[in-house]
């Protein structure tokens, strides 16, 4: 079994909603434990212009899957709930799932990285992460705290 976190993230619909359904449907899968859901917070858009405020959050989970296969569920669970990946990564979404960290591995594949290569200088991931896990060592980047007290 490996302790996997998975960042939460919508800024269309009825957010709060969507992502307590998508993590009850996380947990439903076989083979996928939910440990803890953070706090869920509403955030002003990063890197993108003229977007809704999202609500933010990171649920832990204990899974047998491999990596890829945890991968593979996000996307399931993404597009039951609407996704549509149409305009590009930048576009509203109604539900966003990213693959944070998996265990303490890195993974550097096609359409596969761990950590998630952005975590580490984004402050609406950082702090539901570190809420969950103080102390939490990110791979190859450190501390989540202290990645925290660089993005403040
Ligand atoms: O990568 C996630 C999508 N996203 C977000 C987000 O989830 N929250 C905030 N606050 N800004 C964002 N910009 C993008 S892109």
């Amino acid at each position: 079994m490996t302790r996997a976190y998975v960042g939460l993230g919508a800024n269309l619909g009825d957010r709060e909603r969507t992502l307590r359904a998508a993590v009850d449907a996380l947990g439903a899968v076989d083979g996928v434990e939910v440990v803890a859901l953070s706090t869920l917070r509403e955030t002003e858009p990063v890197g993108v212009r003229g977007q809704p405020r999202f609500l933010n959050g990171a649920v832990e989970l204990e899974t047998a899957l491999s990596a890829r296969d945890l991968l593979e569920t996000l996307l399931v669970v993404e597009e039951r709930f609407g996704r549509i990946r149409v305009s590009g990564e930048h576009a509203p979404r109604t539900l966003d799932l990213d693959l944070l960290l998996y265990g303490d591995e890195e993974i550097d594949e096609p359409g596969l990285t761990v950590p998630h290569p952005r975590l580490h200088e984004r402050a609406f991931v950082l702090e539901p992460l570190a809420e969950l896990a103080p102390g939490l060592v990110v791979p190859g980047r450190g501390a989540v705290e202290a990645l925290l007290s660089g993005v403040h």
